[in-house]
C-alpha cells in the first residue's frame, strides 16, 4: 500500500483502480456520489498504515490511554477534514481535475453523520480531533445510530421532523470488526449466594443477550501520523441470545426479542415521553458502556497486566451522565468476572473515571425509575443499591441528623436512580465547562458534593478545533492570517495573538474586510441557489444558530426584530443600515414552545417581506436543518454573533467561540464562556447586556419579578407583544411571558437588548473601529481552541502524555 500520493498522476492511477474494484466502472462513467465514495476509500487507504502503527505503538509503549464515552459525536463531514489532516487536499484536487471532476462539487455530497445533535456532541468531536492532533492516546466510544436526530423541514412556517437517513449510501470511513464483538445482557434476575469460600457471589440468570458489534472510524491527527479510533457499537440479535426462553417454542417471544434488539442502535435520542422510549434510552446507555468497557478490559488483559493496575493505564471519561452506568458496570466486571472484592474494585473504578457536567437545567439531569432500571439491569441495580447504601452511611456519619442533605446526595431516592449523583460519587474528577458554570456547580447545583469532595471539582473551559472551524471552514481568512503572521498558529493556536499588532493596520483591515465580504457573498449565492431567496450581501449579518430552547432566548431576538419592524413602519429612517437576521436550529420534537418560536420567526419574516417600507432595511431568514456543514458556511459570514441566553443557564456555549474565531463580534449576556470571551477582548470588542447570573439567581430565590408591571410601564413591549395576536398558536408564548411570569427574563432584558443592538449599529458604522474589533477577536480566539482544553484535561484529569511517532 502506498503511504502518500506522490503526484496527481499516481492519484489518477489509484483512483482508476479503486473505481474498478468498488463499482467495476471507468472514472468517466461514475456518478458524482460514486466519485465521493471512491475518493473516501482512497483516503481511508492512506490512513490505514498509520492507524495500525499507532495502535501498535501504544501497545508497545504500554502507554496510558483515554476512552471518551459520549452518547453523541457530532462529526460533520469527514472527507475535507481527513484530506486536510493528511495534507493531500491539493493532490486530490489536481488529480480529480485531470479526471474531469471538481473536488468542491464532490465534497457537499457527503451526508453529515447523524451521530449527534448539539453542543455536547460537537464538543466530543472537537476533542477527538484535538487528541489526535496533540498525539495523545485517546479514543471515542459511542453508538452507531442508524438514524440521526431528525431532518428538519419547514412546512408553512412550522418544523416537521423527517427521518435522518444519513447511512443510506453507506459510511465509507468505518470498518466493521465482527471479530471484536461482545455480548451485553439485559433482564433476567440477579441475587447473591455464598461462594463456598466464605464470601458471596452474584448469580445473574434468565437474561437475554445482545450482540454488540464495533465499527471503527479512524481519527487522524494533523499531519503527524497519529491515528486514534472512534469505536461505534451496533446492536444485533443472535439466534441463541434469548437464554432459556426461545427454546420453549414461543416464537413470538423470539420475534419480540429480535425487534427490541434491533431498536437499540436505531435512533439517536428515542422519544422519552413514553415508557417504551425511556426503556430504549436506558438500554442504549448501558449498551455502549458495557460493550466499550468489555472491549477495553479484554484489550488490557491481552497486555498481561495485573488488573489492580488498571487505573495506571486506563482513563475513562464520561461526557455528561448518559454513560454514567460505566461506574457500576466496571464494578460488575471487576467483581463478577475478575473476582475482586468491593473495596479494591471501588478504588480502581473511582481512580479510572472522570465526569463532565454540561448543564444546570434541573429537567436535564437524568433520573430513571427504579422498577424500570431494576427489571432491565438487575445485576447492575444490585451494585448501585450497595453503592448507595455505603455512600449514604458514610455521608450520615459525616453529617449526622442532616436528612435534608442526605436526601440531596442520595443516588437512589423517591423511587428514582439519579445519574448525576452516581457520576459524582464514582469519579475522581468532576468538571464544568466554563468558569461561571463550574462556580455554579460548586456553589449550588452540586454544592453538597463539593462540601465532601472539594478536590474533585475543577473547571475546563470548552474549546473548538480551529482546524475545522477556521482552517477548513474559512480558507481565505486562514490564508490572510498565514500571510500576516506565518503558519505557526496552525499548530500553536495561541500564536493567533501575533495578529494583535495588525489590528489598526489599514492594509490588514482592508484585506480582512474583503475576506468577510467574500464569505458573505458565498453564503448569499448558496442561499439563492438552494433556497431561492435573495439576501443583500452588503447588509449586516446577524446570526443566531443553535438548538432551540427557551433559555437560549431566540424569542428575545425575534421580538426585537419585530420591534424594528414596527419602528420602520412609523419612520423609514429609524434604522441606519440594512440588517439580515439569520436563524438556524432544531427544536426537540416534543418541545411545543420552542416549536412555536420557530413559527413566530417565520411569521415575522413574512410580515417584513410583504412590507415595502421595511424590507429594504430588514430581512429575516430561517435556514432549515441546521447542522455542522451549514454551520461551516455561516460562521465565516457573520458580522454579529448572538449569544443571548438567560445568564447562568448556558453552561458554556461553543458557537460563541466559532463566531469569534471567524471575526464576528459577540452580542451577548454574561453567561457561560461569554464571560471569558468578554474578559479577553474587553468592552470595546464585544457588546454585553442584560441581567447578570447573580441577579437572575437572586430573582429565582425571591420568586421572580413582575412581568405584568413591566408590560404596563413599557409601551414598546406592549406594542411588540401584539405580534401574538397574529396566530392563536402564539398564545402559549403570551402565557409564558405574562401569566407564567417570564421565567427566562425575556421582557426584563428587552430594553437592554434593544440598547445593545443600537450600540452594535453605532460601532458597525465606524469601519476601522469595527475591523479592529474583528481582528482582536480572531487574535484572542486561540485560547478557545480545543487543543488548549484537551491539553488541560490530559494534564490535570487523565494524566496522559503525547506519544510521538
Ligand atoms: C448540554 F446538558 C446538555 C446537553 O444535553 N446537550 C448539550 O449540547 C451543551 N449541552 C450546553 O448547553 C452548552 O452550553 C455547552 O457548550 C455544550 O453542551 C458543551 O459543553
Amino acid at each position: 500500500m502506498t503511504k502518500n500520493w506522490k503526484s496527481p498522476k499516481q492519484f489518477v492511477c489509484l483512483f482508476t483502480q479503486k473505481a474498478k474494484i468498488l463499482f467495476n466502472e471507468e472514472p468517466a462513467a461514475l456518478t458524482p456520489k460514486k466519485v465521493y465514495l471512491v475518493l473516501a476509500n482512497l483516503v481511508k487507504d492512506l490512513i490505514y498504515d498509520d492507524w495500525l502503527a499507532t495502535e501498535q505503538r501504544y501497545d508497545a509503549r504500554q502507554t496510558k490511554q483515554v476512552y471518551y464515552f459520549s452518547i453523541e459525536f457530532l462529526l460533520g463531514r469527514l472527507l475535507d477534514a481527513n484530506l486536510m489532516n493528511c495534507g493531500m487536499e491539493n493532490m486530490a484536487r489536481e488529480g480529480l481535475k485531470e479526471l474531469g471532476f471538481d473536488l468542491d462539487a464532490i465534497m457537499p455530497l457527503e451526508a453529515d453523520p447523524g451521530l449527534g445533535n448539539g453542543g455536547l456532541g460537537r464538543l466530543a468531536a472537537c476533542f477527538i480531533d484535538s487528541l489526535a492532533a496533540l498525539q495523545l492516546p485517546g479514543h471515542g466510544c459511542s453508538i452507531r445510530y442508524q438514524y440521526g436526530l431528525f431532518e428538519q423541514h419547514i412546512v408553512d412556517g412550522q418544523q416537521v421532523e423527517l427521518p435522518d437517513t444519513w447511512l443510506q449510501d453507506g459510511f465509507p470511513w468505518e470498518t466493521k470488526r465482527s471479530d471484536k464483538a461482545v455480548h451485553v445482557r439485559y433482564g433476567g434476575s440477579a441475587y447473591m449466594r455464598p461462594d463456598g469460600k466464605g464470601g458471596l457471589e452474584c448469580v445473574h440468570e434468565g437474561y437475554s443477550s445482545v450482540l454488540a458489534i464495533p465499527y471503527d472510524v479512524p481519527v487522524p491527527g494533523y499531519r503527524n501520523h497519529t491515528v486514534n479510533t472512534l469505536r461505534l457499537w451496533q446492536a444485533e440479535y443472535t439466534p441463541d441470545g434469548l437464554f432459556g426462553q426461545g427454546q420453549g417454542g414461543d416464537f413470538r417471544k423470539v420475534l419480540q426479542y429480535r425487534d427490541t434488539t434491533q431498536q437499540i442502535s436505531r435512533f439517536l435520542y428515542p422519544d422519552d415521553s413514553t415508557e417504551e422510549g425511556r426503556k430504549l434510552r436506558l438500554m442504549q446507555e448501558y449498551f455502549f458502556v458495557s460493550a466499550g468497557l468489555q472491549s477495553i478490559v479484554r484489550h488490557y488483559r491481552g497486555q498481561h497486566r495485573d488488573l489492580r493496575e488498571f487505573d495506571r493505564y486506563v482513563a475513562l471519561h464520561i461526557n455528561d451522565t448518559h454513560p454514567a452506568l460505566l461506574i457500576p458496570e466496571l464494578m460488575r466486571i471487576l467483581m463478577d468476572e475478575e473476582g475482586m472484592g468491593w473495596e479494591e474494585a471501588w478504588r480502581i473504578t473511582v481512580a479510572s473515571t472522570s465526569y463532565t457536567n454540561h448543564t444546570i437545567m434541573p429537567e436535564a439531569l437524568e433520573r430513571w425509575s427504579i422498577p424500570l432500571f431494576q427489571s432491565l439491569l438487575p445485576r447492575v441495580y444490585l451494585i448501585v443499591e450497595e453503592l448507595n447504601r455505603r455512600w449514604l452511611a458514610a455521608y450520615r456519619r459525616k453529617f449526622p441528623g442532616r436528612e435534608d442533605k442526605a436526601e440531596q446526595v442520595a443516588i437512589l431516592w423517591g423511587g428514582q436512580v439519579r445519574m448525576a449523583n452516581l457520576a459524582v460519587v464514582g469519579s475522581h474528577s468532576v468538571n464544568g465547562v466554563a468558569e461561571l458554570h463550574t462556580k455554579i456547580l460548586e456553589e449550588s447545583t452540586l454544592h453538597p458534593f463539593y462540601e465532601v469532595y472539594p478536590e474533585r471539582f475543577n473547571n475546563k473551559t470548552n474549546g473548538v478545533t480551529h482546524r475545522r472551524w477556521l482552517l477548513e471552514s474559512n480558507p481565505p481568512l486562514a490564508a490572510l492570517i498565514s500571510d500576516t503572521i506565518g503558519t505557526d498558529w496552525i499548530r500553536h493556536p495561541k500564536k493567533l495573538k501575533e495578529l494583535l499588532p495588525y489590528r489598526d493596520d489599514p492594509s490588514f483591515q482592508e484585506k480582512l474586510a474583503q475576506v468577510k465580504q467574500d464569505r458573505k457573498d458565498a453564503l448569499v449565492r448558496w442561499i439563492q441557489e438552494t433556497r431561492g431567496v435573495a439576501v443583500d450581501p452588503h447588509s449586516l449579518f446577524d446570526i443566531q444558530i443553535k438548538r432551540f430552547h427557551m433559555y437560549k432566548r431566540q424569542l428575545l431576538n425575534i421580538l426585537h426584530v419585530y420591534s424594528l419592524y414596527l419602528r420602520l413602519l412609523d419612520d423609514p429612517d429609524a434604522v441606519p443600515l440594512p440588517q439580515t437576521f439569520l436563524f438556524g436550529g432544531k427544536a426537540a420534537a416534543s418541545y411545543g414552545e420552542a416549536k412555536v418560536v420557530i413559527k413566530l420567526i417565520h411569521t415575522v419574516a413574512r410580515l417584513i417581506d410583504q412590507e415595502p417600507r421595511v424590507r429594504e432595511k430588514l430581512k429575516v431568514l430561517f435556514l432549515e436543518n441546521y447542522n455542522v456543514s451549514l454551520g461551516q458556511r455561516l460562521f465565516p459570514a457573520a458580522d454579529v454573533s448572538e449569544q443571548i441566553s438567560t445568564a447562568s443557564k448556558e453552561a458554556s456555549g461553543t458557537g460563541n467561540m466559532k463566531f469569534m474565531m471567524n471575526g464576528a463580534i459577540t452580542l451577548g449576556t454574561l453567561d457561560g464562556a461569554n464571560v471569558e470571551i468578554h474578559r479577553l477582548v474587553g468592552d470595546e470588542n464585544c457588546v454585553i447586556f442584560g441581567l447578570r447570573a447573580e441577579e437572575v439567581q437572586k430573582y429565582y430565590r425571591e420568586g421572580g419579578y413582575s412581568s405584568w408591571d413591566l408590560y404596563r410601564q413599557d409601551e414598546e413591549i406592549r406594542r411588540v407583544l401584539d405580534v401574538f395576536q397574529k396566530n392563536p398558536l402564539f398564545s402559549q408564548l403570551y402565557e409564558d411571558l405574562l401569566r407564567r411570569n417570564d421565567e427566562y427574563f425575556v421582557l426584563k432584558d428587552f430594553a437592554a437588548y434593544r440598547e445593545a443592538h443600537q450600540e452594535i449599529l453605532r460601532r458597525y458604522q465606524d469601519r476601522p473601529g469595527w475591523l479592529r474589533a474583528s481582528a482582536v477577536n480572531i487574535a484572542q480566539s486561540g485560547h478557545f481552541s480545543s487543543d488548549r482544553t484537551v491539553s488541560q484535561y490530559a494534564r490535570d484529569i487523565w494524566k496522559v502524555k503525547p506519544i510521538r511517532v
